[in-house]
């Protein structure tokens, strides 16, 4: 180009630049950071970049490098445009007429055949409420089939299974953040909040500048141990155990709250009984944390005058996830911390609607407002909100993983898929990929070519955060409006009108006739109520005046509920019910063959199953694979090199990682974060067994060898 030409080019985009500001949420974590969003528009090209919003009540402007960066993939030019139907193993670019006749073809000719449950529907927590709470109705109406869950399954289910059956009821934190920094003492069990959670730091920083003692159980050292005062460096899979020696010595010593065991809970006798068996010289030798850390711990949280218990992944994902997180609220409630100020626990919840996505109807057992499928009041309830007779809703159906096996079994021959990557985050993910190959139909809605995705018959380009209006419930139990800012790319369409748009052509469209998104949450608050996630008295306007409202909100009018369990827990007779654990090993223990135990999680840059942190350079350059941290006396005694590679199997697989040396680890256990798919899925190797209760995986801890590679 002459240089005429580019001063004329240069004047025309200084004449046509106009800057944007406009405010979102971050679409990552469950914290829903707000942020400024900033574009400057030339006609040649438009440039963005992020500021914290210095009004957001809750992270007081903070974000993450996450946040900073989360606009990048959602502009990114590979986003899906198009609808593509597999011909000849390509994926074609088609019109919506003809993706959505393909796809009634399919689906009737498949439900003709083999029947209404032929079908499956698996939904996730990036999702907003209206459109969980669509996904749901969609199943149950538009493909009248009981098989749909979503991947909540892996992330919330033990905390919220646990919290049902102690409390009667599941909200992440039963305290608004604000009253973290008014606990004197504060457990931080199997949560890495520094790299998971990074803008709520503050809070537990607050607490500790206040004299708050802070205690974190994992068996890593994390960045979240900069603010521990005691760290207790668990064996992965033993923390119910742990907290059996904390609860002898809170009895022991008498750390308990006699008055509050008598008028609030249920069932101390029986775990009296249970704790008198306990020997705390048994529970070090299970755990590898000597009876005087444990005894200090117990001393810690026994003796302090409020105190909080936090919970996430490390604990409940595991075979035992709901008993390791009954056996914390065993120590919450024998302690009386909770309902007051600075006395609580929180289930630190993961996705962005995390919370959200598993109150509204995605879940196998579920109707909307957390009413169950099984139960006729609230069968005859939603049937009656959504026009249907009662029992044209189908039954209960399978939990995520359980759906991959009904898959490889021949059971559900086709699949819909709507914001999630089953095949880099299931367990045992060799075998999910081998199901989902089986399958006659997958219809994937994603914004990117997921690994999953590329497994697609039709792949359907879905909506991104900053074009999705909708609610998002972070982990507060806070409900917060998020306006759409920006037009779809191409032809993408919003999640939920694609769902719409399926139920029409399934001659179903009249239960859909949805015209916005504050017009599904009006019928979804009719739906919650009465129900325990009750979001009856909000509004979008009134979210929006208040910087969100805390669920239950059950008439108009009502301020929400902060601080839950004030008076009352929610099983009928108001009370908690406090119940014996008996530790159980993990499914699977160290042994000659494979004599090392496998953990999994994150890492700060990425986002779980990487799809949209490793469209991302920034932050995919600074974390670009996964890396097996391993401590260098066990490194040393197989011949690993730090900066190697080494092979790592289970008896489920096989996959060769670079090694990364950590003394912060401990040394019979090794760390692979999850966020890559293909050769460097490290669920190949984990193990798939289930929790009874809930169906949560043992993600976090399988035996494997390793060897120089
Ligand atoms: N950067 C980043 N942030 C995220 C996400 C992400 O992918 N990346 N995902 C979001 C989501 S969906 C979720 S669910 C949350 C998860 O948040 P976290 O649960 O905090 O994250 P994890 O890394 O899975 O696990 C936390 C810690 O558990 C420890 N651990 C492993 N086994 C055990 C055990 O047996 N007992 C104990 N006590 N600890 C153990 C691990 O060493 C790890 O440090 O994070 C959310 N935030
Ligand atoms: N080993 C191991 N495995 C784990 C875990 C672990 O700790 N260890 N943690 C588990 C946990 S807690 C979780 S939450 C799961 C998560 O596992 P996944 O649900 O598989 O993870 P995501 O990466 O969130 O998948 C989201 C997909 O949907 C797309 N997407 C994102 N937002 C939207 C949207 O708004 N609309 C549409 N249409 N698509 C969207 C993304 O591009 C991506 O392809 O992984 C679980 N798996
Ligand atoms: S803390 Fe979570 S919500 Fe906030 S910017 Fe980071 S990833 Fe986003
Ligand atoms: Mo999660």
């Amino acid at each position: 180009m002459n240089e005429f030409l580019k001063h004329f080019q240069k004047q025309q985009a200084a004449m046509t630049r106009r800057e944007i500001t406009t405010q979102t949420e971050c679409p990552y974590c469950s914290v829903q950071c707000t942020m400024n969003l900033h574009e400057e528009k030339s006609i040649m090209v438009s440039r963005y970049s992020v500021s914290a919003n210095k009004e957001d009540p809750v992270t007081d402007g903070r974000l993450c490098v996450k946040g900073l960066n989360a606009h990048v993939h959602a502009v990114d030019e590979g986003r899906l445009k198009y609808p593509m139907i597999r011909e000849k193993g390509k994926l074609m670019k088609v019109s919506w007429e003809a993706a959505l006749e393909e796809i009634r073809i399919q689906l009737q000719t498949l439900q003709g055949k083999y029947g209404n449950d032929s079908i499956g529907v698996y939904g996730g927590g990036s999702l907003t409420n209206e459109e969980c709470y669509v996904l749901g109705k969609f199943a149950r109406i538009a493909l009248q089939t009981k098989y749909i869950d979503y991947n909540g399954r892996f992330c919330m289910s033990a905390a919220a299974g646990a919290s049902n059956l102690t409390f009667g009821i599941d909200r992440g934190l039963s305290n608004p953040l604000t009253e973290v920094p008014l606990a004197k003492c504060i457990i931080l069990a199997g949560t890495n909040i520094a790299e998971c959670q990074p803008t709520i730091m503050q809070y537990f920083r607050k607490a500790r500048q206040e004299g708050c003692k802070i205690i974190v159980i994992d068996p890593r050292e994390t960045a979240t141990c900069s603010i521990a005062d005691l760290h207790l460096k668990v064996k992965p899979g033993y923390d119910a155990a742990l907290v059996n020696g904390m609860l002898k010595v809170i009895l022991d010593e008498g750390y308990t709250d006699p008055d509050f065991l008598e008028k609030r809970t249920n069932g101390y006798a029986e775990l009296v009984e249970h704790v008198n068996k306990v020997s705390l010289s048994e529970v070090s030798a299970l755990t590898g944390v000597s009876p005087q850390q444990i005894t200090e711990a117990a001393r810690m949280y026994g003796q302090a005058e409020t105190g909080m218990i936090f919970t996430a992944r490390g604990v409940e994902q595991h075979a035992s996830g709901v008993a390791n997180v009954r056996n914390f609220l065993n120590l919450v409630l024998v302690t009386g911390k909770i309902g007051k100020p600075g006395c609580g626990y929180g289930a630190i919840t993961g996705q962005a609607n995390g919370q959200g996505g598993r109150e509204h109807g995605q879940k196998a057992d579920q109707l909307p407002g957390y009413r169950l499928i099984e139960n006729p009041e609230h069968r005859a309830y939603i049937a009656k909100v959504w026009g249907v007779p009662e029992e044209e809703l189908p039954r209960k159906g399978l939990s995520a993983y359980e759906m991959m096996e009904a898959i490889d079994r021949g059971e559900i021959k086709g699949l819909i898929i709507l914001g999630s990557n089953p095949i880099v985050s299931n367990p045992n993910s060799h075998m999910v990929e081998k199901a989902l190959k089986k399958l006659k139909f997958l219809l994937v809605i994603d914004l990117f070519e997921s690994e999953t995705a590329r497994l697609a018959n039709i792949l359907l380009p879905g909506s991104a955060y900053l074009e999705d209006e909708g609610t998002m419930t972070q982990l507060e139990g806070r409900v917060l409006v998020r306006r759409a800012l920006r037009p779809l790319p191409g032809k993408a369409r919003l999640d939920w009108r694609i769902l719409c748009d399926i139920a029409s052509v399934l001659g179903k469209g009249q239960y859909f006739q949805y015209q916005s998104a504050e017009e599904i949450f009006n019928e979804l608050r009719v739906a919650s109520k009465g129900g325990k996630a009750d979001y009856y008295g909000m509004t979008y306007s009134l979210l929006e005046q208040q910087h969100g409202m805390f669920w239950p909100c059950p008439e108009e009018g009502h301020p929400g509920t902060p601080r839950m369990f004030e008076h009352r827990f929610e099983h009928e007779d108001g009370r908690a019910q406090l119940t014996p654990i008996e530790h159980q090993n993990p499914k699977e223990v160290a042994t000659r063959k494979y004599p090392y135990l496998l953990t999994t999680g994150r890492v700060l840059q990425h986002y779980l199953s990487g799809v949209q942190t490793r469209h991302t350079s920034e932050l995919n350059s600074k974390y670009p694979e996964p890396l097996l941290e391993i401590h260098p006396d066990s490194a040393g005694e197989i011949g690993l090199v730090n900066g190697g590679h080494a092979k790592v199997s289970s008896k489920r697989g096989t996959i060769r990682l670079k090694v990364k040396f950590s003394q912060k680890i401990r040394p019979d256990t090794v760390f692979v974060a999850f966020h890559w798919g293909n050769d460097q899925c490290i669920n190949r190797l984990t193990n798939p067994a289930l929790d009874p209760t809930c169906k949560m995986p043992e993600f976090k801890v399988c035996a494997v060898q390793i060897n120089p590679s």
